[in-house]
């Protein structure tokens, strides 16, 4: 009997877990996210969507900052990500310049870096992960294919005043590109103006506010994000000029935000083109990818479409999620 017992106790002790370790809590993964700013409603449901997938419940711990639109806050929250150690470190870089050293340096301290919505041009492309986010330039091409229809039988000038967002930007550098290709490429197409409005509203309505002053012969608006198209069309109902679908005015306008397929509905924007924000669910997947031990691809672009005012309805505009 005491033979038996000395050969089950152990056995009743591990199947009674007596004397294993209590209960582990699951371990969070520590992410930085170094988000660019909150110029547009873009950027709003972008950092929603971020947050919402990168959430304690998902199994993550998150150190958010908000760089205000200005990269040495980009660089000094990434730089404090690498002294408090964290996993992973997500970037959506303001300007595609100026990463080398930094990326450098998480790769010293072995922290991967996940580039999400615009890109980063460094010399070393081991130096992050994967980049996720918009093919930029084929919106700028559906763009441009779109006012080539419209515009195919018209043989007098078609005067351009293209708002450009934040200077060096991949989302401006390539929405430029294509439409500067074009503006060369038509010989009756030429650019009234090149303003700068930072994908902001204010800056949108100042700019082409303070250009109407002293222009007004103008055909298109070609505009980078909605929110400057919003700004630019205040400024067009102050100065009186009508645009939209029975206006003088073309209005082309990316990013397809919930105000944009309105007004694009209403029939005061003639193209929306989609940019979509929704990064959060594809960055969680991509950790996952990574944490596994598995493959990820260098670079993965979203689908994205057009929409002209006779594609949209009510339901269709508060059935999406930005
Ligand atoms: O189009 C604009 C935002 O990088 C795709 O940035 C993003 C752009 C977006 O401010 O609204």
């Amino acid at each position: 009997m005491k033979k038996l017992l000395s050969l089950l106790l152990p056995l009743l002790l591990l199947l009674s877990g007596c004397g294993s370790q209590p209960p582990q809590v699951p371990q969070l993964t520590r992410v930085g996210f170094s988000q660019l700013g909150a110029e547009s409603d873009w950027r709003v449901a972008n950092t929603a969507s971020m947050m919402e997938s990168l959430s304690e419940e998902n199994g993550y711990e998150l150190l958010y900052e908000n760089a205000k639109q200005r990269q040495a806050n980009q660089l000094a929250a990434v730089r404090n990500f690498i002294v408090q150690g964290v996993d992973i470190i997500v970037i959506a870089p303001l300007e595609e310049t100026g990463w080398d050293a930094v990326l450098q340096e998480a790769k010293n301290a072995d922290i991967p870096v996940l580039i999400v919505d615009r890109e980063v041009a460094v010399e070393d492309t081991e130096l992050y992960l994967t980049q996720i986010g918009s093919d930029f330039l084929t919106e700028g091409l559906q763009a441009v294919h779109w006012l080539e229809e419209t515009l195919k039988q018209r043989e007098e000038p078609v005067n351009i005043l293209h708002i450009q967002g934040t200077y060096g930007a991949t989302a401006q550098l390539l929405r430029t590109k294509a439409i500067e290709d074009a503006v060369d490429a038509h010989e009756n197409w030429r650019f009234a103006g090149q303003l700068s409005g930072d994908f902001t509203e204010s800056k949108g309505y100042e700019v082409v506010r303070d250009f109407l002053a002293e222009h007004r012969d103008i055909d298109v608006i070609y505009s980078e994000n909605d929110n400057m198209t919003f700004g630019a069309m205040r400024a067009l109902d102050e100065a009186g000029i009508r645009y939209g679908l029975d206006g003088d005015v073309i209005i082309v306008s990316f990013d397809a935000v919930h105000r944009a397929l309105e007004q694009c509905m209403a029939g005061k924007i003639n193209l929306c083109v989609e940019c979509n924000p929704l990064h959060g669910p594809r960055v969680d997947e991509l950790i996952q990818q990574y944490l596994a031990g598995q493959a990820i691809p260098k670079q993965i672009f979203v689908e994205e479409q057009v929409f002209t005012p006779d594609m949209l309805t009510a339901e269709l505009i508060a059935a999406r999620a930005y």
